[in-house]
């Protein structure tokens, strides 16, 4: 009886505060014992550390699914933030799990790029940690060899690209890609946009002097991306495996996955906060400043940003990522190629770990546009599911990590680029604001932000073993010519 009770202390308990999941809001305790949420309910008993939560939504710590790291780019430039700014950044923003990219470059082994991705984050991460894996060079050695060693190892999603030259997959690696991810349990992420548009915009606004910021825009053409999303949807449909498109900037790249989802296919569909609280015209700021807010898929039109809230609104995108892609604006990063580079040199893409939630929170339950859950579905809930890590995460439930994010749902905010934690010296939501922000941060049990100083030591994060993916429940069939009930019996080994 006496061990009993001794047991029952919690090393941590949160009282009286709003709880909220993906499907349910309730007022309850929350008891924390070794790192895990052990009890949820009224009088659960002692706690050696207790923090009153009245007032407070108590949420769970969000996942981060798509972020730049301590990452080279094809051109070879270094992102600004390494495991420690970025996941130190990261937590400020009420996040404790990212999911960075362990980028492949053209004649890298796997295993080595892993190993570099680990030996980066391990002794830097504050957070936990995952990778996706970048193939940019799908060898028969990486597809038949490495691809299963590293989908043992818990990576269990790949990125590939559509475009940028140093980085394209054609169809038929995508095919052997796709094959590949099928076979082994893992979800495929597509950067869709169609290179060769691209490439022929780009050089017909160059070869007219037409080079500034701004054109990047012009360089990148919604068609691109449709194209792209569409052809993506055909070759991941036609052998019946599960697909992210990740980044999605258009409407008629939204419907294109709405309209797949809706006839059966396995698609699912991410977008991001530059696609909804920015567009195209500050990337004709003077002074290079533009430059700033160049990103691929390119900032749109207004009209965009309310297409693509609403697509959010409905469900066509499961996925809320930041795609913080951080680049200063200097010979470091955006002006690596000079002071007054071409639109086709400028470092390609933006900052924007630690607004993403409070960016959501305010701009979308604040202002009603949608619900506590789906913000949480939205913040942790979807991407814990959709990449192999709710055994552990994503939701206040008894027996998962207690990964907690409390949210002061009152203060308010001003974005300034110097109170964020990021190695940037600018943000591109600067002056924005901003109703809530997570006022303590807590992983696995332990405080890792608290009135706005980080506890927790670089290192602290862990390796988070993902799962594969798993299909049960999800509509889809292989094409008839590689069904053998329907192609004459052909056995085709995909
Ligand atoms: N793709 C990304 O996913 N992020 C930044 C730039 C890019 O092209
Ligand atoms: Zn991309
Ligand atoms: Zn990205």
């Amino acid at each position: 009886m006496r061990i009993l009770l001794v047991m029952d202390v919690f090393d941590l308990k949160i009282t009286t505060g709003t709880v909220a999941n993906a499907t349910e809001t309730f007022h309850s305790d929350i008891g924390i014992k070794d790192c895990l949420i052990t009890a949820i309910g009224k009088n659960i008993g002692e706690a050696k550390r207790v923090i009153d939560a009245t007032g407070k939504f108590v949420l769970p710590g969000g996942i981060e699914a798509h972020c730049h790291i301590e990452q080279e780019s094809s051109g070879g430039i270094m992102t600004s933030d390494d495991y420690y700014s970025g996941s130190v950044s990261a937590a400020f923003g009420g996040n404790t799990c990212l999911i960075p990219f362990a980028a492949q470059h053209r004649g890298q082994k796997l295993h080595d790029v892993l190993a570099l991705y680990h030996s980066r984050a391990k002794p830097k991460s504050v957070i936990d940690y995952s990778f996706h894996l970048i193939i940019s060079d799908p060898t028969d050695e990486v597809i038949n060899e490495e691809l299963p060693k590293i989908i043992e190892q818990g990576i269990t999603s790949f990125k590939i690209y559509m475009t940028y030259d140093k980085l394209i997959v054609d169809d038929q690696q995508m095919l052997n890609i796709l094959a590949a991810a099928k076979k082994l349990g893992a979800l495929t992420m597509i950067h869709a946009e169609n290179n060769a548009m691209i490439n022929w915009m780009s050089e017909k606004l160059i070869d007219s002097s037409h080079q500034e910021p701004k054109y990047h825009a012009l360089s990148h053409p919604r068609t691109a991306e449709s194209e792209a999303i569409n052809r993506a949807i055909a070759l991941s449909s036609f052998i019946d495996t599960p697909i992210l498109i990740v980044h999605v900037s258009t409407e008629a790249g939204a419907r294109i996955i709405a309209k797949a989802r809706y006839d059966g296919q396995k698609v699912f569909g991410e977008t991001c906060p530059q696609y909804m609280f920015l567009n195209a015209q500050t990337m004709d700021l003077p002074d290079m400043q533009g430059a700033q807010f160049c990103c691929s898929p390119p900032l749109r039109d207004r009209a965009s940003q309310e297409e693509i809230w609403r697509c959010l609104q409905n469900g066509t995108f499961q996925v809320y990522s930041s795609d913080h892609a951080p680049y200063r604006f200097d010979e470091t990063g955006k002006l690596h190629a000079g002071k007054k580079p071409p639109f086709t040199k400028i470092a390609n893409g933006l900052p924007g770990i630690e607004t993403r939630l409070p960016l959501l929170f305010s701009e979308g339950y604040i202002k009603k546009r949608i619900t506590l859950n789906h913000f949480v579905a939205l913040a942790a809930t979807n991407v814990s599911r959709i990449y192999g890590l709710d055994h552990r995460k994503g939701s206040i439930t008894e027996g998962k990590d207690a990964d907690i994010a409390i949210w002061d749902p009152e203060v308010k905010k001003i974005i300034k680029a110097e109170d964020l934690h990021d190695n940037m010296e600018f943000t591109p939501y600067e002056g924005m604001q901003i109703t809530g922000w997570p006022e303590t941060v807590i992983q696995r049990g332990k405080i890792v932000i608290e009135e706005n100083a980080l506890k927790v030591e670089r290192g602290n994060g862990e390796f988070i073993h993902r799962k594969k993916i798993d299909c049960t429940g999800m509509p889809g069939r292989l094409a008839p010519e590689l069904d053998t009930n329907e192609n004459f019996g052909t056995k085709i080994d995909i």
